[in-house]
């Protein structure tokens, strides 16, 4: 009995750092681009990236000072050489956000300055979310025991007034 629990403990301390980062696989969530750096300039955007999990249906979010940066959505050579004459989408309204639908790469710059060079630019690649564990085998049967002992305790109630009763009436 012991020995199980403790397997069980050890079970959960393994299991809890995923969890940690991502409590459901199966719930869309929101990244926010760079965390409380934000989209600016001196932020590693490809080792924010590589600590994440980009599902579909996943929302990104980029917040940043409208007056420095913008954010543009672009190819990958024009993600590669930084031209902002190609571009997806743009937009300079912060917070940016982005519906990941589809799995595949996806690539942001910021087209000001010369930010996209200096490294102010995100890729990502969205994956398809793991399917939902299968259903059933894990009801809980809550309450039932409890009513029972109040079942039980009024049936003692109910045998004590009917002995009761039954001594009145040999009296
Ligand atoms: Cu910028």
């Amino acid at each position: 009995m012991k020995m199980g629990r403790s397997i069980a403990l050890l079970f959960v301390v393994v299991i809890s750092p995923a969890v940690a980062q991502r409590p459901s696989p199966e719930q869309p969530m929101t990244h926010f681009v760079g965390d409380t750096d934000h989209w600016d300039t001196g932020v590693n955007y490809v080792k924010w990236a590589k600590d994440q999990i980009f599902y579909v249906g996943d929302t990104l979010v980029f917040k940043y000072n409208s007056i420095t940066h913008s954010v543009d959505e672009v190819r990958a050579n024009d993600y590669t050489s930084c031209n902002t004459q190609n571009v997806i989408s743009s937009d300079q309204t912060s917070p940016t956000d982005f519906l990941l639908p589809t799995a595949g790469t996806r690539y942001f710059i910021c087209p000001k300055s010369n930010h996209c060079s200096q490294g102010m630019k995100l890729t990502i690649n969205v994956v398809e979310a793991p399917a939902p564990p299968s259903a059933g085998g894990n009801t809980t049967k809550k309450g039932s025991a409890a009513t029972r002992v109040g079942g039980g305790k009024s049936f003692m109630v109910g045998l004590s007034i009917v002995v009761g009763a039954m001594l009145g009436v040999m009296n």
